[in-house]
């Protein structure tokens, strides 16, 4: 099969995108000033849309997802507490060990159902009062959950465990690095999600593909509190508006289409789903994060991935036997079929060799 693209069909992130056109005449554009003084119109203004589109007082631009969600541990806990974290989620798993390093806290995993939780699942989490004990303080649940599959987090299950949360005075954050993917996919608004939370952490740089940020919003005083750890880990930026205008482009013409990496989601998974040797896991794809496994008898994801980027598509591989695919603002419906065409190509293949091995 000849190649028919200009670029790979990369589907190991949806934070891989490149900025658009359109995209980049906005930060061209962009009035700036230093945001360390405080002075960026754009980041101003991309503070108080976020702010607005999640129902909260404030929020703070931020370099990364990774130093948001980092910021909320540390503006809600003291050294020695202890937070509540769903099992497979992106703060215990994929943040190396931030919890531990930068706020002196012990996680504390709750094993999920493709990392979603109801309130039944918190039962006897919380520890009791005695100097033995860390102090229980923080919930955090992942909307949509990445490990998960790009789930949606059921808004029931959020009303429930964070009302039981606050009866029990823990404050709750979430890692919405995906959330406008499950705003997109159940018509919730986003601030009908927020509003069940302190703090909520949204990252511009995932689907709405914006080359860099995120922001975390919640109460005026807490994202006070967060500026200055945003200062203390470093994350004070100059004239961030050219970067914050890529955000605001992004809240503004990249929401809405994300529909459509849903259903090129949707259409990669229904061939996977076909191909002998690959199992869909999550067998449900809810949003543009489809996670599969490669039958042991036939290869290792890393040998389906090798082949499969020799032929220009591009895969995550997350564990032995598991491949990950995100669709996003790059990849078209055209590649998405050429990506299942690789597939079925490299599983045949891969099975003819082992079939031939075994004589
Ligand atoms: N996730 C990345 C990798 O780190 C795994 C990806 O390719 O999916 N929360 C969630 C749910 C995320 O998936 C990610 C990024 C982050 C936070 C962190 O965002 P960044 O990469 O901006 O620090």
């Amino acid at each position: 099969m000849s190649y028919p693209f200009s670029a790979p069909v990369d589907l190991r992130s949806d934070t891989v995108t490149k900025p658009t056109e359109g995209m980049r005449r906005a930060m061209a554009a962009a009035e700036v000033g230093d945001d360390v003084y405080d002075e960026d119109p754009t980041v101003h203004r991309l503070q108080e849309r976020v702010a607005e589109l999640l129902g909260k007082e404030a929020a703070l631009y931020v370099p990364s997802g990774t130093m948001s969600n980092q910021i909320a541990v540390r503006v809600h806990t003291q050294p020695g507490d202890e937070i509540l974290v769903e099992a497979s989620c992106h703060i215990y798993n994929y943040e190396a060990g931030g919890p531990a390093v930068l706020s002196h806290v012990m996680c504390r995993p709750i094993p999920g159902r493709y990392g979603v939780l109801d309130v039944d699942d918190f039962e006897g989490m919380i520890r009791p009062t005695n100097e033995h004990y860390a102090q229980t303080r923080l919930v955090c649940l992942e909307n949509t959950h990445n490990r998960g599959g790009g789930r949606i987090f059921p808004l029931a299950n959020i009303e429930r465990i964070c009302a039981w949360a606050h009866e029990h005075g823990l404050r709750t954050h979430l890692d919405g690095a995906r959330l406008f993917n499950a705003v997109v996919a159940t018509g919730v608004a986003a601030c009908e999600y927020a509003r069940h939370f302190d703090t909520v952490s949204v990252c511009f740089s995932k689907g709405l593909g914006a080359p860099v940020g995120s922001a975390l919003a919640g109460p005026r005083e807490l994202i006070a509190r967060a500026r200055r750890i945003r200062k203390v880990f470093g994350g004070g930026m100059r004239q961030a508006g050219v970067i914050a205008a890529a955000a605001l482009y992004a809240l503004e013409h990249h929401i809405e289409r994300l529909h459509e990496d849903h259903e090129n989601a949707q259409r990669l998974a229904r061939v996977i789903d076909e191909i002998d040797g690959l199992v869909l896991d999550p067998p449900d794809v809810h949003t543009n994060i489809i996670w599969f496994e490669v039958h042991p008898t036939v290869a290792t994801a890393a040998e389906v991935a090798e082949r499969a980027r020799q032929r220009h598509v591009l895969l995550g591989v997350g564990g032995p036997q598991t491949l990950r695919a995100c669709t996003h603002l790059d990849v078209t419906r055209e590649m998405i079929d050429y990506a299942g065409q690789v597939l079925r190509e490299v599983m045949a293949e891969l099975a003819a060799t082992r079939a031939k091995v075994r004589g």
